[in-house]
């Protein structure tokens, strides 16, 4: 016996925990599956030492109740793992959202069934269920890359991935431990690893841009005068910013319009010194050109090339350190006491730029010839970014045809949600949308504002249907596109283009043209009738009900 839900959610993450309170309070019926435990979706699962969120606390969260933001108490400026944790499980149990989540299953399959317009979605405890809507909020950092290091199998102590961290703490005490990666998990957990480790021997393969997170506990003055003025701080963050936040310094910055290459190397350096001081992300606050013009890029690259030198002891470790490549155009890591880690006895640095690790060995990692023996393996070797996690997952759409074969010249979504021949099945946070550059909590927000709105309109014209024009996707891919070619981004090899994932298509993954822009878009086709989609207004004739 099918259960039948107007909708079903799969993950519990900051997207899922939204969308089960707003499509419920649209009267939906729906079912959230979610393979964890509990929510919290990427601060469920990442709970490696040192995973903390570099955007603010009062920025990083959710907007959509005002009770809920003034109720909920920051104790740091930037919240570890476990205190996001908290705030999600509290969202959930404050809002009554649990009812309508089952913990501990994961789909396996959704499929459209074309008699009845229904998704038919089959999950790991051998039930399957129908829907009308499928919602899709797996998250875009949530299928872990595991690579294909030959002889990984063969090790003899423990392998942890920074994305699949056991809930006990792991104790790396008189441990000689690997990690191999060197984005933002390895960086945060580097430091905690090292402290606690007889040895720590790092592989890097490209070294990534880290400035300080400047994190501390959260100053209760700050705390009040954001909670004082919500409203329109929300608005700032989300329609004039960059990424979906504007604190500098604890103050809203708005963008900048001047650019690096018009002002004189003092008053350069002295921006640049500002926002570094500030901490975290700050320094995606400064002139636009850095973001298309090199000469103007390579003015910000220097300048915190030479804080990463000045925090390394040792020059030969500070150049493995350096990266030579544009800045903001990989995710901008924040640190803290990341570098000055190096400076260490019990750590080193391995440098697998020009060849690949050998091979694991039953006792360590095999690079460059030599043997380096560990007890213990920590891949922070990072994720198939905004499309593994539902690649991984059995999709059907209409006329029998997998997600997997429709995206696989390259991964294709009409405004980031929809689409073509995968009818009603809705795509959060993902490909072609906003949020790998952007603040996803907000991201996730306003997408199902719109996917309700959808559902309404549906509703109230009689339609049962609604799925993107293959026209209108292929649009959006050279849109997606053409924003990105006008920038740097194509010049470095990052997960924003899919480079980490091989044989990823890196074509149109990511929408930067902001999110006022986004939202505009989005709500042009609701006002004009939805001229990029397709809607029908039935099951097949003949077919049961
Ligand atoms: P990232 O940023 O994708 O970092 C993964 C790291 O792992 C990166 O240094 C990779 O080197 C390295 N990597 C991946 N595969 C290999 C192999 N096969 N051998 C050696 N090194 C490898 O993931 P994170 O989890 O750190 O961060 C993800 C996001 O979370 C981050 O951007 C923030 O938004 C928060 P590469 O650079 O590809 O040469």
């Amino acid at each position: 016996m099918q259960q039948r839900y107007d909708a079903i959610i799969v993950g519990a993450g900051m997207a899922g925990i939204y969308a089960v309170y707003h499509l419920r309070k649209l009267g939906l019926s729906i079912k959230l599956f979610e393979a964890g435990s509990s929510v919290g979706g990427t601060w469920y699962w990442n709970r490696y030492p040192g995973a903390r969120v570099d955007i603010e606390s009062m920025e990083y969260s959710y907007a959509f109740s005002d009770e809920l933001q003034q109720e909920w108490q920051w104790s740091e400026r930037y919240a570890g793992q476990a205190e996001l944790s908290r705030y999600f499980e509290f969202v959930t149990d404050r809002f009554d959202l649990r009812r309508d989540m089952q913990f501990n299953t994961r789909v396996s399959s959704a499929r459209f069934d074309e008699d009845t317009a229904e998704w038919i979605v089959h999950t790991s405890d051998g039930a399957s269920h129908r829907a009308r809507y499928c919602v899709m909020t797996t998250g875009l950092l949530s299928a872990p890359n595991k690579p294909e290091i030959p002889g990984l199998e063969s090790f003899k102590g423990p392998v942890y991935h920074t994305g699949l961290w056991p809930k006990e703490k792991v104790d790396f005490s008189g441990q000689r431990v690997g990690v191999i990666g060197t984005g933002s998990s390895a960086v945060q957990a580097i430091p905690l690893i090292a402290a606690e480790a007889r040895h720590l021997t790092v592989f890097q393969r490209t070294p990534g841009y880290a400035v300080p997170l400047r994190n501390h506990p959260m100053p209760a003055e700050y705390q009040h005068k954001v909670k004082a003025n919500y409203a329109e701080w929300r608005h700032k963050e989300r329609y004039e910013s960059f990424g979906g936040w504007v604190s500098v310094h604890y103050e809203p910055v708005p963008l900048m319009t001047q650019m690096a290459l018009d002002v004189s190397d003092e008053e350069r350096r002295a921006l640049y010194e500002d926002r570094w001081q500030s901490g975290g992300l700050a320094l995606y606050n400064v002139y636009p050109d850095v973001y298309v013009n090199r000469e103007a890029n390579d003015t910000l690259a220097e300048f915190v090339r030479e804080k990463i030198r000045a925090r390394v002891n040792d020059p030969a470790t500070a150049a493995l350190l350096t990266p030579n490549f544009p800045i903001l155009m990989k995710r901008l890591i924040a640190d803290t006491n990341y570098y000055e880690t190096y400076n260490r006895d019990n750590v080193s640095l391995v440098d697998i730029s020009k060849q690949a690790i050998e091979t694991i060995t039953p006792n360590g990692v095999k690079a460059n010839g030599q043997e380096y023996e560990c007890d213990s393996l920590v891949l922070a070797t990072g994720y198939d970014a905004m499309t593994g996690a539902l690649t991984r997952m059995d999709i059907t759409g209409r006329g029998g045809v997998k997600l997997t074969d429709h995206w696989a010249q390259r991964a294709r979504t009409y405004l980031g949600m929809m689409c073509a021949g995968f009818p009603n099945f809705f795509i959060i946070d993902a490909v072609g949308s906003p949020s790998v550059v952007f603040q996803p909590i907000f991201v996730s927000e306003e997408q199902l504002n719109w996917v309700g709105e959808c559902i309404q309109h549906l509703d109230a014209n009689q339609q049962r249907t609604i799925e993107a024009r293959a026209e209108a996707e292929d649009a959006w891919g050279e849109e997606c596109e053409r924003a990105l070619q006008a920038t740097l981004f194509p010049t470095t090899n990052s997960w924003y283009v899919g480079a980490n994932i091989e044989g990823k298509s890196h074509k149109g993954l990511i929408y930067l043209g902001g999110m006022a822009e986004y939202r505009r878009w989005f709500h042009e086709e609701t006002a004009r009738g939805y001229p990029g989609f397709v809607l029908t207004s039935g099951v097949r004739e003949g077919a049961a009900a």
